[in-house]
């Protein structure tokens, strides 16, 4: 739960997706499209056989909290060895785009719709009593693993929910929006986005029943556990099928909690001060390519390190020790779960989707013991704070729940030896955590449909990756976003943004000026007044009205609790 800080005062076409047949078609002349998958060609169109061959397994790995620049391959510092390899072995985007926090980013990831379409423009915490703020996924989107189910897919999914309202949370539930009630065959994790403990996760449950963690418990290995479990069960009980399997990790998220020996290798690196890693960061990822050469690295807004005292920078050091510690554990998890898929045959033809669900989080998060010595273990409960999440999201402003790119902009790593040939250059056109629904269900084949369960689905917002995973366009008019007031539209290369309830709109030349340092809205009041009015057109169409000009406090105390499950038409 965000719960610890007032993010008010912080300043402190609806499109289907492509259909198969017009993937191949937009991908012909693609040797890869055509020899790598050529399953996909002899089932074009025909009836859905849940044993086909060459339906590729999908594995969606999502981070929580974690900024553009920390994995080794996007600039940072970090070691992150398995990711990089899928990076390496596989393609990457340099553009895509979350929905700025935990829960809405996951409500869109699962149905393909935008958060506030789905009930999650907010938090679970708390149903606003909107249709597009109940903090509780809506039936009128429905979830990878409902769809994929149906269609021979065995659904798993080791980790992180955040998608029933808070009071739904305990033990006796109720579980009408808990994974296995959402389409999931299996489950293993949380059900809270509430800042889970790392040593004894809040609601941490197995099927619909809560357990208890084991000893030397530490919850990412957890997580990385059950998947190569689900894996390897997978593989002896349903040989002939493919899966879904849902990877969300709670890794990098506060709590700062960490293995020993994996903080302990961070120390040196970081007593380099924030303001020499973060211009490491920028350095490396302009020499990679990642970065376009005329945007500038984003002024911070804090003081440098030369002028923190002495006698705080252990302190400092160690925070974003731990914060690196969290990443190298989930990476090293990444890499024993793809050990399992090769182990049993199985990754040449497992989709695999890295990013991350949100930027950097800034918020001040401190109970416990408050020592050095604590920092890190169970003792302790605390964030790395702005200054480290601004090096998170190098070379971007802003943090997790802003939409400027900072707490927007995610890498996108994507692994399929059967579907994709591995590409040095970047994918650099913009795409939306709402494009990933509708890539899993054109790699399975499976058309979005218009109802489920009984009720009336929504039409995917998003457009399929597959044409732009072997040289194609995804192909959006515009991206839109909106989250606690902070709100931004992206048209091509415009990017119109602004921040809080009475904010003022600013826009970006995104082809320049990327890091959003000069705001042209003056120089282009027509721009601004056209892109303003289809960011209307869209939150009108799109549950985000009414807005709410309320604190974190003040939207708790305005809960209306559990909307329930909705009746049937
Ligand atoms: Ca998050």
């Amino acid at each position: 739960m965000d719960n610890s800080t007032n993010w008010q005062d912080h300043d402190s076409r609806v499109e289907q997706p492509m259909s198969r047949r017009n993937f191949l078609a937009s991908a012909a002349g693609s040797a890869v499209a055509l020899t790598g998958v050529p399953s996909l060609l002899t089932a074009a169109g025909a009836a859905m056989d849940p044993t086909a061959p060459g339906r590729p397994n999908i594995l969606l790995v999502l981070a929580d909290d974690m900024g553009f620049s920390d994995i080794s391959s996007f600039g940072g510092e970090i070691n992150t060895p398995n990711i990089d390899s899928l990076m390496h072995r596989g393609i990457h985007f340099t553009q895509f785009y979350n929905a700025a926090r935990c829960c809405p980013s996951r409500a869109s990831l699962l149905t393909g719709l935008y958060p506030h379409q789905v009930g999650m423009g907010w938090l679970t915490n708390s149903n606003l009593g909107a249709p597009g703020y109940t903090g509780d996924l809506a039936r009128n989107g429905a979830t990878l693993a409902e769809l994929l189910g149906p269609a021979g897919y065995r659904t798993y999914m080791s980790g992180k929910w955040h998608l029933t309202h808070v009071k739904c949370e305990g033990p006796e539930g109720p579980k009408y929006n808990w994974p296995l009630q959402r389409g999931f065959h299996q489950f293993y994790g949380t059900l809270t986005g509430n800042g889970g403990d790392y040593f004894d996760p809040h609601t941490l449950t197995r099927g619909n029943e809560p357990v208890k963690p084991g000893k030397d418990f530490y919850y990412t290995d957890a997580i990385s556990d059950s998947m190569i479990d689900f894996i390897q069960d997978h593989k002896s009980d349903h040989p002939n099928r493919p899966f879904f399997g849902y990877l969300s990790y709670t890794a990098p998220h506060w709590p700062l909690h960490a293995l020993e020996d994996d903080i302990k290798k961070y120390i040196s690196v970081y007593e380099a001060g924030w303001d020499e890693i973060r211009s490491a960061r920028y350095r490396r990822l302009q020499e990679s390519g990642l970065l376009d050469d005329r945007w500038d690295l984003s002024p911070k807004d804090f003081p440098s390190w030369a002028e923190v005292p002495d006698e705080t920078k252990p302190l400092l050091v160690k925070r974003m020790a731990v914060y690196a510690a969290q990443i190298a554990s989930m990476d090293r998890g990444i890499g024993r779960v793809v050990d399992a898929l090769r182990k049993t045959g199985q990754l040449d033809n497992t989709l695999i989707l890295f990013l991350s669900d949100n930027g950097g989080a800034s918020n001040p998060i401190s109970r416990g013991d408050k020592s050095v010595d604590a920092l890190g273990t169970a003792k302790s409960f605390e964030s790395y704070r702005r200054e480290w999440a601004n090096v998170s999201n190098t070379p971007f402003r802003m943090y997790k729940h802003f939409v400027h790119e900072g707490g927007i902009a995610t890498p996108l790593i994507v692994h399929w030896p059967a579907g994709i040939a591995p590409r040095k250059q970047a994918v650099s056109e913009a795409g939306h955590i709402i494009d990933i629904a509708a890539t899993c269900l054109d790699a399975a084949q499976i058309d979005y449909p218009s109802t489920y369960d009984g009720y009336a689905i929504t039409p995917s917002e998003g457009r399929s990756l597959l044409p732009a995973f072997n040289g194609g366009k995804i192909g959006h008019d515009a991206l839109y976003w909106e989250h606690s007031n902070n709100r931004a539209v992206r048209q091509g290369k415009w990017k119109l943004v602004l921040r809080k309830y009475n904010g003022k709109w600013e826009l970006y030349d995104m082809e320049a000026d990327r890091t959003e340092i000069h705001d042209l809205a003056a120089m282009h009041p027509d721009r601004v007044s056209r892109m303003a009015a289809m960011w209307d057109d869209w939150a009108t169409r799109s549950q985000v009205y009414p807005l709410c000009n309320a604190g974190w406090n003040e939207r708790i105390s305005m809960d209306k609790g559990p909307p329930g499950l909705p009746q049937r038409p």
